[in-house]
């Protein structure tokens, strides 16, 4: 899933962390994506900051989804957002990140507060979808009727 082919341009950006083997988030996150009219590029599991980066000055999504699920998701997502953001064409693009960020959940409001003071936009709970769905309805492209 490291390769993005295709000719329309990918409207939203979805990764996992590098530490992070599990795949059915992003596929899941894509296919919900997808039905509410978005193009999605998907990274897959496991890929290096610096590729993500790479991607996301290349694709210049409206909307960049960073999943985790592995418990690792705070330390890398902090990792991940400092790398993005410290890029200028990347400082206006919504970036958020959600999944199951640490073993604790996100009772931890500290975490939260932490990964968007680095510079996501938002930080979504595992079960917090209904509200991901709003912010991501809000970004899909008006396309061109011919
Ligand atoms: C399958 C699985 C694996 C497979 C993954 C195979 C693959 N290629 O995908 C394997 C065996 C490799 C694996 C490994 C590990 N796993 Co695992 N795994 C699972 C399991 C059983 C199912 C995950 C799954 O596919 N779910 C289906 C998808 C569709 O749902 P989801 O991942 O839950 O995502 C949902 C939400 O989190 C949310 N969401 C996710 N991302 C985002 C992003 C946004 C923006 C939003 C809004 C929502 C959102 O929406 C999704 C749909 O509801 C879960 C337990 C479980 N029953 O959930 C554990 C689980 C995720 N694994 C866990 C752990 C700890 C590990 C290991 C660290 C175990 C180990 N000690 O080696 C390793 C990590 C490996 C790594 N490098 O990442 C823990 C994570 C604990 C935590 N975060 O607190 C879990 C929860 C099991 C547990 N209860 O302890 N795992």
């Amino acid at each position: 899933m490291h390769s993005i082919h295709g000719t329309e341009s990918p409207s939203v950006l979805v990764t996992g962390t590098s530490s992070d083997s599990h795949t059915w988030n992003l596929v899941f996150l894509q296919l919900l994506l997808e039905e509410m009219g978005h193009t999605v590029a998907n990274l897959g599991p496991c890929p290096p900051d610096e590729l993500v980066v790479e991607n996301a000055i290349d694709v210049q999504p409206g909307l960049i989804v960073v999943s985790s699920v592995n418990g690792h998701g705070f330390n890398d997502g902090l990792r991940l957002i400092r790398a993005l953001r410290a890029r200028p064409e990347l400082a206006l693009t919504t970036i958020v990140i959600g999944g199951k960020l640490s073993t604790d959940g996100l009772r931890n409001v500290g975490l939260v507060r932490q990964l968007t003071a680095a510079g996501y936009d938002r930080v979504f709970d595992d079960g917090d979808l209904a509200e991901f769905q709003v912010l991501a309805a809000a970004r899909v492209p008006a396309r061109a009727v011919s």
